[in-house]
């Protein structure tokens, strides 16, 4: 039983430093899927690696760049960030492989992308954890663009199948107006009013997104906060449960 897990850049960085991972929260991040690691491939997002260097460069989901620095000092912050992540899983005796999208990942001109999943599938028959990260992509016309670590959770878990999704975030789950976790969403006018409206077209990581993106899983997907990691990792649905 497959489960494709992300976590939150912010979660697992400390937002307010360049570059500066939140050593707790990894730790504590990492013993969860330790305790769990099972059938499990995990995605993360940049926090505070990545994204500056994309915004330095210009370059977003859609616009792109060919400068060869920017690709590849957005691309070196999203490694760096992954080699910190493996070596906490690395610790914990979990058998983390990296997988980089910039070296498999392509999009067409209309932005749709393509991400072969068959390396994905083996490393994990083959035992292994996959870890892979938000990254810079080939955009036909456009040089690179921004891959979030959310377009590559929403790929995976159609080609790979997976019976569970789980995106564990900053908050405990999607919030209504009052601040209280949303237990349940099933159509975007259930929380539109949370998230910002119905004609919210919020695509590059904000809530709604998020939301629209995992409503046309054909999978349930949990969001969740990082006190709940384990939970959702033992089979439980804390947080949000968006299908
Ligand atoms: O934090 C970031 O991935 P995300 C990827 O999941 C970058 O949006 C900035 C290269």
């Amino acid at each position: 039983m497959t489960t494709v897990l992300k976590l939150g850049g912010s979660v697992i960085t400390d937002k307010d430093r360049a570059e500066t991972v939140d050593g707790a929260a990894l730790d504590r991040a990492a013993d969860a899927v330790a305790r769990a690691a099972d059938d499990l491939v995990i995605v993360h997002g940049g926090g505070s690696f990545g994204h500056h260097n994309a915004e330095a460069y210009g370059v977003s989901t859609t616009e792109g760049t060919h400068d060869i620095e920017g690709v590849t000092e957005i691309h070196a912050a999203m490694k760096a960030l992954n080699g910190l992540v493996l070596r906490r899983l690395h610790d914990r005796d979990v058998p983390a492989v990296p997988v980089h999208p910039l070296s498999a990942a392509s999009r067409d001109t209309g932005g749709e992308l393509t991400l072969p999943a068959a390396q994905v599938a083996t490393l994990r028959a083959e035992g292994f954890v996959p870890v892979l990260h938000g990254d810079v992509v080939a955009h036909r016309g456009e040089g690179v663009t921004v891959l979030s670590g959310d377009e590559i959770v929403t790929s995976l878990a159609r080609s790979l199948d997976a019976e569970r999704v789980g995106l564990c975030s900053t908050v405990p789950g999607v919030l209504d107006t009052d601040g209280d976790v949303i237990p349940r969403i099933d159509r975007f006018e259930d929380a539109a009013e949370a998230l910002g409206g119905a004609e919210s077209t919020d695509v590059s990581g904000g809530m709604a997104g998020k939301v629209r993106t995992l409503l046309d899983l054909p999978t349930p997907a949990s969001v969740f906060g990082l006190d709940d990691l384990s939970a959702f990792l033992a089979g439980e649905t804390p947080g949000t449960t968006v299908d």
